[in-house]
């Protein structure tokens, strides 16, 4: 991982990154590269400031309606600045060590790896403010990464030496045993200690996205204050007097992340009703995805393909025209969706950086959808008409920055898929590789939009090829499916069980299988296809195209692996509410987050 390299070069998404080396808990000054919004609008760059060796403890001068947060740059806080803005509450930023002592209550969001976040802690001198805020049992809330780093240690490109608070190792969960890796999704708590934060989340289901965990022991169980499990069990909260941290990510839970995070910054406040969940384990996701391009006009609407042709079949051939983005997504995040997906599908030919609308689309979306949210489109390196050079890792950045959870790579994945099969080298250029080296696999969903390819004999192609359960145009029994690129535009020489296994080598997370034949039908998912790639894979597998009905969502948790299923038009054209979905797939014994 190289977020720390990265951070100081600059080009990293967050607000404060280390440069000059020093050793935990002795430097003998912190260079920060503290984030300014300066000339460059909203592109962030970096500028440095020293700070001095030792620190003092300022007097506190935080009032109630205040927050701190430690955000030291590796990652997306956006959702958790957001959660805490929605709560009516201000943030003051970390800048030095002083301002965690100084801290009334501290939010430390953990993103990106364990090595770089240990590195920049110590470097900084936070590490040692942290222990000894913690010592003194003052607010905190870790969250995510923010629990993990208060272990003594993480096989994480490792091992890695932690804040050594808690007794324990967080180790990478074990995908031999048939569970998806990373853990990506909602799921049910063991609540096993009284932790006022928790009171609300009852039998709800919250929300995971990681790799690695932590695990119970004799030595820890006294901080253990709830447990998941997820082919074992894991801490999924710890909670010492005022000390509290949590595996999940409350500020992407919904309403019951909401009053996890209200509960924290305001113990006072009132009790959630009860309500009818029965979470257990991992549920399976309803994703509602938005295809995004701009109109004739030059108006970004939502539009839905049939079989990726998105204009009308009138005269004027307009672009379909489905709503707005933004009220949309609003509004299936109150229907209980429990996740977007926004596609921007003319990226392939236009530069996203450009495409400011649709950094607002998600600025505008972040600010009260608590659920995750993906983008794709675009992402690959660009050369602009000034000559400026912007790399796939920047584009994501500033998706990252705008409120995306995700990213989502479509035909750049496939470019680096075809190469890493011509050589049999990574070459660790990819946008692919690069984001995810960066900002975690859990981070990085590829989008595959394969068509239907028939043939008499399997053996006919060099690619993976199913027997298929109703026969091609002309009788035939096989196909083999093939990789488009430039949204179906253009057949590559891949299929997608080639690419499926050749991107979850480069540091894909999870993968949304698209199916050209089937988008916009309304006869179901492909089950072939989602069983040919969700039997290829151990990472998560999002099925797509085809909903037309409930019954399509169960028929494909029941035949198949799938982790999610996603649909658009039934959504859009408000033919089934997602509500009814869940209802659904409740009454056909499938766990859903209700
Ligand atoms: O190649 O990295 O720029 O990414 C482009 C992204 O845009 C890809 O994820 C690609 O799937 C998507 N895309 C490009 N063109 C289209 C199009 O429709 N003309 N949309 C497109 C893909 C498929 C799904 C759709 C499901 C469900 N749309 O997103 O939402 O098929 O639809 P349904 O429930 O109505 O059947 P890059």
């Amino acid at each position: 991982m190289e977020a720390a390299a990265l951070l100081a070069s600059g080009s990293s998404p967050g607000s404060l990154a280390l440069s000059s080396s020093s050793c935990p808990f002795c430097s003998s000054s912190s260079l920060l590269l503290v984030r300014d919004r300066g000339s460059l609008g909203n592109r962030s760059h970096y500028t440095n400031v020293k700070y001095p060796r030792s620190f003092s403890v300022r007097a506190s001068c935080s009032a109630d309606s205040v927050v701190t947060l430690l955000d030291y740059g590796a990652g997306n806080v956006r959702s958790v600045r957001n959660a805490i803005r929605h709560l009516g509450f201000d943030i003051k930023d970390v800048q030095t060590p002083e301002d965690i002592l100084n801290a009334h209550r501290l939010i430390f969001p953990g993103v990106g790896a364990f090595a770089p976040a240990m590195e920049v802690l110590n470097k900084t001198g936070m590490a040692e403010a942290l222990c000894s805020y913690i010592e003194k049992d003052r607010p905190f809330l870790g969250i995510c990464l923010g629990l993990q780093l208060l272990f003594e240690s993480s096989e994480e490109n490792g091992p890695i030496k932690g804040l050594g608070l808690i007794p324990g190792t967080v180790g990478r969960f074990d995908s031999s045993n048939g569970f998806r890796v990373p853990h990506i999704g909602w799921n049910a708590l063991q609540v096993t200690m009284d932790s006022e934060i928790l009171e609300d989340v009852g039998n709800r289901h919250v929300y995971f996205v990681h790799s690695y965990r932590a695990m119970p022991s004799n030595e820890n169980k006294e901080w253990v204050s709830s447990m998941c499990n997820y082919g074992d069990n894991f801490i999924a909260s710890i909670r010492r007097g005022n000390v509290h941290a949590v595996q999940f990510h409350p500020e992407k839970s919904g309403d019951v992340g909401l009053s996890v995070l209200r509960r924290f910054l305001n113990p006072n406040s009132n009790r959630a009703k009860a309500d009818r969940a029965k979470a257990s384990k991992l549920a399976k996701r309803v994703i509602a995805c938005l295809d995004v391009r701009a109109n004739d006009k030059g108006d970004l609407v939502v539009t839905k393909g049939d079989q990726y042709d998105v204009r009308e079949q009138t005269k004027e051939k307009e672009v379909r025209n489905l709503g707005k983005p933004v009220e949309l997504a609003r509004q299936y995040y109150r229907d209980g969706a429990d996740e977007i997906s926004f596609l921007n599908i003319t990226g392939f030919r236009d530069f996203p950086l450009g495409d400011l609308p649709m950094l607002q689309v998600l600025r505008y979306t972040s600010e009260n959808v608590f659920v995750p949210l993906t983008v794709g489109g675009g992402i690959r390196d660009f050369t602009d008409s000034n000559g400026r050079h912007y790399s796939s890792l920047e584009v994501a950045s500033e998706y990252f920055r705008s409120g995306a959870d995700k990213i989502s790579i479509g035909s750049d994945a496939v470019y680096a898929a075809e190469e890493y099969q011509r050589t049999g080298v990574k070459s660790q250029k990819s946008s692919l590789e690069q984001i995810s080296r960066v900002y975690g696999n859990q981070a990085v969903v590829v989008s595959i939009d394969p068509r239907r390819v028939y043939i008499k004999n399997p053996n006919d192609v060099q690619f993976k090829a199913i027997k298929v359960s109703n026969l091609g145009p002309n009788g035939e029994e096989y196909a083999w499916y093939q990789c488009t690129v430039n949204g179906g535009r253009e057949g590559r020489p891949i299929g997608a069980y080639e690419l499926a296994k050749a991107v979850e080598e480069l540091g894909a997370g999870e993968i949304l299988l698209n199916c050209i034949d089937c988008d916009g039908q309304g006869k179901g998912f492909d089950i072939d296809l989602v069983n040919l790639i969700s039997d290829a894979v151990s990472i998560p597998v999002i099925a797509s195209s085809g909903a037309g009905a409930v019954g399509h969502f169960s028929e494909v948790f029941a035949k198949t692996n799938a982790s999610a299923a996603l649909a658009a038009g039934i959504f859009h054209r408000k033919e089934v509410p997602i509500q009814s979905v869940k209802e659904h797939l409740l009454k056909e014994n499938i766990e859903v987050r209700i």
